[in-house]
């Protein structure tokens, strides 16, 4: 498997001499945070972003994520104007050598937490999410939150002029049910789809996170059962998934390993996210550090099938705390994601060595 880190372009606190000193690193997953969600990607900008990976010896051959419209989500006559931009965006990307686009189909908002740096006992501090502090709560007031806890730094998926119109986007999803948010997703697919084909590129749909509605808005990427439904409707290779397993893995009724075991073997999830969340009484979560052992998420059970399938695609270490005082985009700090790196790539070198 070719590890990658998610870098944030300029933006980003790590400089990419730091993510090449992580012994295995192969390159990182990039994107461009600027264009908003909808627009087509100049060419420009893409080449200056490959080249400034490449000029690090970094290779960047997934791009995290290029953003769907809500006019797409919502079904409206304005998505086709919508869906062209983003084929000629994938043209373009292609151009320069990507060979993933990760993407979500998530209503109005991408991730979701309550806390973007909840205190653990060890000193470190990491995203949690508690039930009783979202559910009911105006999602202005959680923007506010997410907004004042980003503590400056650029948080994909929750940029400001998207959220400005929110009121409105809740009034256009009111009573939007799964069925009609997964038909909008086919027509996306279906359109997109031969594109990636004539391109060379997987697309790999993130799951949503959490699996679950929030704020009533439908979720269809929680569970197997979606998944399974996301890739027969359009059954093509390029119509793959991104296997996330803190996202499923908020769902303790998630079958991580099951899960994982299934799509590698299928060929049919290009990029994987690999982290750990943990869970107390009430359902709730937050989450730790990669070591199978401090989470719920079957670390070691997951590689072990990933070795089995002899897994060829793009992983990445997904969030960790921030530890040793880093300071940095909530999730992405350097120092535990590269424990989490190296924690798996020992794993991975013992079952490599058991073959
Ligand atoms: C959060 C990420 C998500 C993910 C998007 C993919 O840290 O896992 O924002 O990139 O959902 O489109």
């Amino acid at each position: 498997m070719k590890m990658t880190y998610r870098w944030y372009g300029r933006d980003d606190h790590i400089p990419l001499s730091h993510f090449k000193q992580v012994p295995g690193t192969t390159g990182v997953v990039g994107g461009i945070f600027h264009i908003p969600a909808g627009e087509d990607w100049p060419e420009e900008d893409v080449k200056n972003l490959v080249q400034e990976a490449n000029d690090a010896g970094l290779d960047l051959e997934v791009i995290e994520s290029v953003n769907v419209h809500d006019d797409i989500k919502l079904g409206l006559p304005s998505r086709d104007r919508y869906i062209e931009n983003y084929k000629s965006t994938m043209r373009t990307l292609s151009k320069y050598g990507i060979k993933v686009i990760c993407y979500n189909f998530m209503p109005i908002f991408d991730w979701t937490r309550s806390d973007l740096a909840m205190p653990l006992e060890d000193g470190s501090n990491a995203l949690a999410y508690e039930r009783d502090k979202i559910e009911g709560i105006d999602p202005n007031e959680l923007i506010k939150n997410i907004l004042e806890g980003s503590k400056g730094h650029a948080m994909p998926g929750w940029e400001p002029e998207r959220l400005a119109g929110i009121k409105k986007l809740f009034e256009q999803y009111d009573g939007m049910t799964e069925e009609t948010l997964f038909n909008n997703l086919v027509y996306f697919l279906e359109q997109i789809i031969p594109v990636a084909k004539e391109c060379d590129i997987k697309m790999a749909i993130h799951p949503d996170d959490p699996p679950w509605p929030v704020f009533g808005l439908p979720r269809i990427v929680k569970n197997e059962a979606d998944l399974e439904h996301i890739i027969k409707a359009v059954d093509e290779p390029e119509n793959g998934l991104t296997l996330c397993s803190g996202s499923l893995g908020a769902n303790q009724d998630n079958d991580l390993v099951a899960i994982f075991d299934k799509y590698t073997a299928m060929d049919r999830a290009p990029f994987l996210h690999i982290r750990n969340v943990k869970h107390n009484e009430k359902g709730d979560f937050h989450e730790v550090a990669h070591k199978d052992d401090e989470g719920t998420v079957d670390v070691m059970g997951i590689l072990k099938v990933l070795h089995k399938n002899d897994y060829q695609g793009y992983w990445r270490p997904d969030h960790g705390r921030m530890i040793w005082g880093e300071e940095g985009r909530p999730g992405y700090g350097l120092y535990d994601r590269a424990l989490g790196a190296s924690y798996i790539q020992g794993i991975w070198d013992t079952l490599e060595e058991g073959e």
